[in-house]
């Protein structure tokens, strides 16, 4: 483990939104991750919701609030209230399901434009890469036209299969780099703005005038 990641092992629990089309595959990642074995699911009425500790990889030992919010239509507009303000953003694609990757990208985008989300990491897990036909993960990447993103909002896209839990680790492993590297920024631009002014020059012109590097010469 790199220290950046030991270093923040001691953050509170990460809060974590689970998003995607209905039968994306959210509830079976959520509780693989939960009790590490698959788990028959139902379609999701409303949100599932469980605190994990992460108990593989890097960000083995980190807690998660994880919410699993329903992805059919009519479930949707209640997105925008459970990913305001959370630590990253999990959304699961059905890699198969070619047809309703137009949907997904546009239910994705819409998501990542909230103000509340700006800038919030995103891991797209490229679920159900062990049914024939399962588009590789660069096609999913073009599909969803990720590249459009806002250049604040890091991303990383991982193929996975959530019934056999294969690609989570190391998904929530990237997730996670990317949550510390964003609160080392965020922490970093606080710590500057809290940083008194530059002392204003005594000759005629304005400190404004000149850069950081004139004043000290
Ligand atoms: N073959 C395959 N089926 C999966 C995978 N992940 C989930 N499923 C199945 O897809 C269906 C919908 O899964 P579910 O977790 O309920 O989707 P949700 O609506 O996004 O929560 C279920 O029948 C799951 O067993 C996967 O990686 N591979
Ligand atoms: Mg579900």
């Amino acid at each position: 483990m790199g220290n950046s990641l030991s270093n923040m092992s001691a953050f509170q629990s990460l809060h974590i939104v689970m998003l995607g089309l209905d039968s994306a595959g959210k509830t079976t990642v959520l509780y693989r991750l939960k009790f590490n074995e698959f788990v028959n699911t139902v379609p999701t009425i409303g949100f599932n919701t469980e605190r994990i500790k992460l108990s593989n990889g890097a960000a083995k030992g980190i807690s998660c609030h994880f919410w699993d919010v329903g992805g059919q239509e009519k479930l949707r507009p209640l997105w925008k209230s459970y990913s305001r303000c959370t630590d990253g953003i999990i959304y699961v694609v059905d890699s198969v399901d070619v047809d309703r990757l137009e949907e997904a990208k546009t239910e994705l985008h819409k998501v990542t434009k909230f103000a509340e989300n700006q800038g919030t990491p995103l891991l797209v897990i490229a679920n159900k890469q062990d049914l024939p036909r399962s588009l590789p993960v660069a096609d999913i990447e073009k599909h969803l036209a990720l590249h459009e993103l806002s250049p604040s909002t890091s991303y990383h896209v991982q193929p996975a299969c959530a019934i056999i839990g294969e690609g989570l680790t190391e998904g929530m492993d990237k997730l996670y780099e990317m949550i510390v590297k964003r609160r080392k920024s965020l922490k970093q631009k606080k710590k500057q703005q809290s940083q008194p002014p530059p002392q204003r020059s005594y000759c005629d012109r304005g400190a404004e005038d000149f850069s950081r590097n004139e004043l000290s010469e």
